[in-house]
C-alpha cells in the first residue's frame, strides 16, 4: 500500500499542529469538506457500525462541544472518545484512516479527539512507525504554569519571541516542594500518559485483539513510580508516603497554579482536608465496601465473577486478575461488585477540595493522565493500593531454592562503570501551541515562545558483571537489574524483606553466557525499562519535511514506543553525602524465561511489552515479588548478586533557578 512513513507522520503532525484551530495544511483541509465517511466502510471488518453510530452522534449533535474539557474517567466522554478509537482502527487503508482523522479533527472536542488519535496510532497497524508528537508540545496548558503561559500571550500578543523560565509549583514552606521535580517532570507525565494509551483500561478484544497481562502490567507500572517517589523522598530527606486511609485527613494539599485551555484553573485543594462524599461520584463508604470486598477477594485466594463462581487468584496469574479489578477494566470479572476503586479514587480525591461542585465545575489534575502524577494525593493513593497488591504477593507461597537456581552460574562481581551521579539541567519547550493564530499562518512563521524548566537526569555508566559458568556449552541467562534504598530516611538499615518490594527495576535483558569467566557490561543508556526522550515537535516536523522533500525514509523507530520511563531518570536523585542503594544482580535460566522460542539479544527487549507481548514470562518484579522469610536464601544463590552503591547529586539547588 505504499504510503510512505513520512508522509503519514507528517499528515499527524499537522493534524495535531494548533490543535485547537481549524487546519493548518491545505491538502488536509481539503479534505475535510470532500470526504464522507459514510463512503468508506465498505472495506471496515465491521461493516461500518462504528462510523454509523458516530455518525449518528454527529447529525443529533450529541457530542462535547469543543473548548469544553475532557476526562476518560468521566464515561460519557469516554463513550465518545471510543467511538473515534474504534473508527480509525476500523481504517484499512492510509486515505480512509486520514480522511476520518481529518472529518472528525472539524466535528469533535479537541481533547476528546487528541485522545482518541494518539491511542488509535499506538494500535493501529498502519501507524506502526509514526512517533507519538509530544503532548508537552501539543497541549502545553496542561503542563506549563498559568503565569508562563501568561507570558506567553503577552509575547504572542506584542510580537517578541520570548523564552519564560518556569518554576515548580508552590513555595519552599511546603516540604512536599522539594521533590515537585519529580511529579512536575514532563517526561514522566509522558511515560504515564504512553503508558495508558498502550494498556487502557476499558481496552477489549472488540478493538483488535486482546491485551495479555493489562492488570498486571498496571500494577508493575504503578508500583515502580511509588517505588521511585520514596527513594526520590529518602534523597530528599522526607518521611516516607503515607498511605491513604478513607476515614483519615488527607494531609498534603494542592494547588495546580495550571488552567484548561479556556482558562478554567484546575481545582485547588486545602491541607488536612477530612475526606467527604463526593456529589455525582461516590460516598465514602462505598469505597470502603470496594476495599473491603478486595481484602476479602485477597484473604480467600478467589475472587467472584459474574456467575458467582469462585476464580482462583492464589497464583502466578492472580496478580493479572486482581489488577483488572482495582483499576476496574472490561476483563474484570465481576465489575459491578468489586467497583473501580482506582478509578473512582482518582475521582474522590481529585474532588475533595470542592466535593460539592460549589466553585468549579472542571475535573481535577488527578482525573488526566497528563496531570495526575504532580498531586501528592496521587501517591498516597498509589500506595494505598500498591498495599492491597502486597497482601496478595505475601499470599503466594514463596520462591524455592530449587525454583531460583541456575545450575553451574555464579555471579561473582558487580562494578559501576563512571559514575553514579544524578544532575539537574535546563529544558526547554516549544508553547507555540498554547496560541491561537490567523488560519494562513504558516508552522515556520510562528514566533520561537518557549518554557524552560528544569529536570534531573544522571551521567552515563555502566553496570559491568562478571559471571562464572561452570556448564560445557553456552547458556542463555535473563539479567535483572534492582536496586533499593540502603536505609530510609531516619538511617535505619531497611530489611531484606521490606527493601525487596521496595527494589526500583533497572534493567532486565537475556545474554548468552558462555562456559568460564563472562564480563557483562550493559551500558545505562541500554536499559530496557527506559525509553529515549522523545524528539520536539519542531525536530520531529523538520525532520519529516526533510525526508519528504528527500523521498528518503524517516527513520525513528527508536521514539515509537514511549512507554519506558524517560532514561534520565533511570536512578533516583542523588545527595551531596551520597544516597546508599542495594544493588541486585539476579541471573536466570533465559531459555526457561522465554515466552517463545524466538531469542532476542538484538532487538530492543520490550520491558513492559508490546501490544501485550511479552518476551520474558516470569512475573514483573522476579524474583523479589514474593515475600523472602529468610534473607540467607538471597546471599547463598550464587546466580543472584548484590552490593552497595552510592548515588550523588552536587548541586542540591533542583527547586529553583
Ligand atoms: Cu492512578
Amino acid at each position: 500500500m505504499g504510503v510512505p512513513t513520512a508522509q503519514k507522520q507528517h499528515d499527524i503532525n499537522f493534524l495535531l499542529h494548533k490543535l485547537y484551530e481549524p487546519l493548518h495544511e491545505a491538502k488536509l483541509k481539503a479534505m475535510e469538506d470532500s470526504f464522507d465517511p459514510l463512503a468508506h466502510t465498505v472495506n471496515m471488518p465491521d461493516g461500518g457500525v462504528a462510523v454509523n453510530k458516530l455518525m449518528q452522534e454527529v447529525k443529533t449533535q450529541h457530542l462535547e462541544e469543543r473548548h469544553h474539557w475532557f476526562s476518560v474517567f468521566n464515561a460519557t466522554q469516554r463513550e465518545e472518545a471510543l467511538l473515534l478509537v474504534k473508527v480509525l482502527l476500523q481504517c484499512q487503508d492510509w486515505p480512509t484512516a486520514i480522511g476520518n482523522a481529518v472529518y472528525f479533527r472539524k466535528m469533535m472536542n479537541e481533547e476528546t479527539y487528541v485522545y482518541a488519535l494518539y491511542t488509535a496510532i499506538k494500535h493501529s497497524p498502519l501507524t506502526k512507525h509514526v512517533v507519538l508528537p509530544p503532548l508537552y508540545e501539543i497541549m502545553p496548558h496542561f503542563f506549563t504554569s498559568s503565569e508562563v503561559i501568561q507570558q506567553a500571550y503577552r509575547a504572542k500578543m506584542i510580537g517578541q519571541p520570548g523564552k519564560f523560565n518556569m518554576n515548580f509549583t508552590g513555595t519552599q514552606n511546603n516540604p512536599e516542594h522539594k521533590i515537585a521535580y519529580f511529579g512536575e517532570d514532563i517526561g514522566l507525565s509522558t511515560h504515564y500518559i504512553n503508558w495508558h494509551i498502550e494498556y487502557p483500561f476499558w481496552w477489549n478484544e472488540t478493538f483488535g485483539y486482546q491485551i495479555e497481562r493489562r492488570g498486571e502490567n498496571y500494577f508493575w507500572v504503578h508500583h515502580q513510580l511509588v517505588n521511585r517517589f520514596e527513594a526520590e523522598r529518602i534523597s530528599n530527606h522526607l518521611q516516607k508516603i503515607e498511605k491513604l486511609h478513607w476515614e483519615r485527613n488527607l494531609h498534603e494539599g494542592f494547588d495546580p497554579h495550571t488552567s484548561y485551555k479556556n482558562g478554567n484553573p484546575f481545582p485547588f485543594r486545602h491541607d488536612d482536608i477530612h475526606i467527604e462524599d463526593v456529589d455525582n461520584v461516590a460516598e465514602v463508604r462505598d469505597m470502603i465496601v470496594m476495599e473491603n470486598r478486595i481484602r476479602d477477594a485477597i484473604t480467600h485466594g478467589y475472587v467472584i465473577d459474574k456467575e458467582g463462581n469462585k476464580v482462583d487468584i492464589n497464583n502466578e496469574h492472580g496478580i493479572d486478575i486482581l489488577g483488572d479489578i482495582i483499576e476496574s477494566c472490561v476483563y474484570n470479572p465481576y465489575n459491578e461488585y468489586y467497583g473501580s476503586l482506582h478509578n473512582m479514587g482518582h475521582m474522590m480525591l481529585g474532588h475533595q477540595g470542592d466535593p460539592h461542585a460549589k466553585y468549579y465545575d472542571t475535573p481535577s489534575v488527578l482525573e488526566h493522565y497528563e496531570t495526575a502524577l504532580r498531586d501528592p494525593a496521587f501517591y498516597k493513593l498509589h500506595k494505598y493500593i500498591d498495599d492491597l497488591f502486597r497482601k496478595h504477593k505475601d499470599h503466594l507461597k514463596p520462591y524455592s531454592r530449587e525454583e531460583l537456581l541456575f545450575p553451574g552460574v555464579a555471579v561473582n562481581k558487580i562494578d559501576i562503570e563512571g559514575h553514579l551521579e544524578t544532575y539537574v539541567e535546563d529544558y526547554e519547550y516549544s508553547l507555540m501551541n498554547a496560541m491561537d493564530d490567523k488560519e494562513e499562518m504558516k508552522w515556520e512563521d510562528n514566533m520561537e515562545i518557549s518554557a524552560i524548566i528544569p529536570r534531573l537526569r544522571h551521567r552515563d555508566f555502566s553496570f559491568k558483571v562478571t559471571i562464572m559458568s561452570n556448564n560445557d556449552e553456552k547458556k542463555l541467562s535473563t539479567i535483572r537489574i534492582f536496586a533499593w534504598p540502603h536505609r530510609d530516611v531516619n538511617g535505619v538499615l531497611m530489611p531484606f524483606n521490606e527493601g525487596r518490594w521496595h527494589a526500583i527495576e533497572l534493567d532486565k535483558f537475556q545474554k548468552e553466557l558462555m562456559p568460564g569467566e563472562n564480563t557483562v557490561t550493559r551500558k545505562s543508556s541500554e536499559s530496557s525499562v527506559t525509553v529515549p526522550d522523545v524528539p520536539s515537535l519542531k525536530s520531529l516536523h523538520e525532520q519529516t519535511e526533510a525526508a519528504i522533500a528527500e523521498s528518503s525514509e524517516l527513520n525513528l523507530d527508536e521514539f515509537v514506543s514511549a512507554t519506558g520511563l524517560p532514561n534520565r531518570l533511570l536512578i533516583p536523585k542523588g545527595n551531596a553525602a551520597g544516597v546508599e542503594f542495594k544493588l541486585v544482580v539476579a541471573v536466570t535460566d533465559g531459555v526457561a524465561d522465554s515466552v517463545n522460542d524466538e531469542i532476542n539479544l538484538t532487538t530492543k527487549f520490550h520491558h513492559y511489552g508490546h501490544h501485550g507481548v511479552y518476551l520474558d514470562k516470569k512475573p514483573h518484579g522476579y524474583p523479589l515479588d514474593r515475600r523472602v522469610p529468610d534473607e540467607r536464601l538471597f546471599h547463598e544463590i550464587p546466580n543472584f548478586g548484590e552490593t552497595i552503591v552510592k548515588v550523588f547529586n552536587y548541586d542540591e539547588h533542583v527547586n529553583h533557578h
